[in-house]
């Protein structure tokens, strides 16, 4: 029997880019993010057409025991005095846990359990983050730069935003050129 070297996808670390037969591409523009950031005014401001971040994902078989594996790109910004951020989400099957790899850029990846309670871990290229199940997840460019990181999770895991309606319990702010993190009640 003649054995191939079949030839996998490929990832570009330091841009995160793929190299595969079929990627799939979704970018979120800011007028898609209403009510994510704190200062409705300042982001009633921003053209709702202008790119916060773009998702790409090998088109992969999707079931049970399934991987997904995609690459968010979020561009360097702020809305007011507030990073750009994903918008952020717990998986629809609570579960199912989540792997980001950090690409480029620096950030923070934003997690929060059910009971509502806050951590952040540090984004930069190199950093592995393991995202438990039963956890909401957000990625938030503290940088000048585009922030990428690989992510890896259960191709049945879903997305529920709706959960998160009252938003996050901490904010990243840039107060005079410095990160600061607020605790908030309501988003
Ligand atoms: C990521 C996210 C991606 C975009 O692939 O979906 O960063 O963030 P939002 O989905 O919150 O807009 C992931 O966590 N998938 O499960
Ligand atoms: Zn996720």
């Amino acid at each position: 029997m003649a054995i191939s070297f079949n030839m996998p996808p490929s990832v570009a670390f330091l841009a995160g880019q793929f190299t595969a037969d079929d990627i799939i591409k979704k970018t979120t523009r800011c007028g898609d993010l209403s009510g994510v950031f704190h200062d409705r005014a300042a982001w009633q401001t921003i053209p709702p057409d202008t790119p916060v971040y773009e998702v790409e994902m090998l088109s992969s078989p999707q079931g049970e025991g399934e991987l997904f594996v995609g690459t968010t790109h979020l561009q360097p910004g702020r809305v007011g005095d507030e990073f750009y951020m994903t918008r952020g989400h717990f998986h629809q099957r609570r579960e199912q846990g989540e792997v980001y790899f950090g690409l480029r850029g620096s950030g923070l990846l934003l997690l929060q359990n059910e009971a509502r309670k806050p951590w952040l871990e540090k984004v930069f290229p190199g950093s592995v983050h393991v995202i438990p199940g039963f956890t909401a997840h957000r990625l938030i460019n503290t940088g000048s730069d585009v922030l990428s990181a690989l992510a890896v999770w259960p191709s049945t895991a879903g997305h529920d935003y709706a959960a998160l309606e009252r938003g996050f319990a901490l904010r990243v702010l840039d107060r005079e050129g410095k990160i600061f993190a607020k605790e908030v009640q309501n988003g």
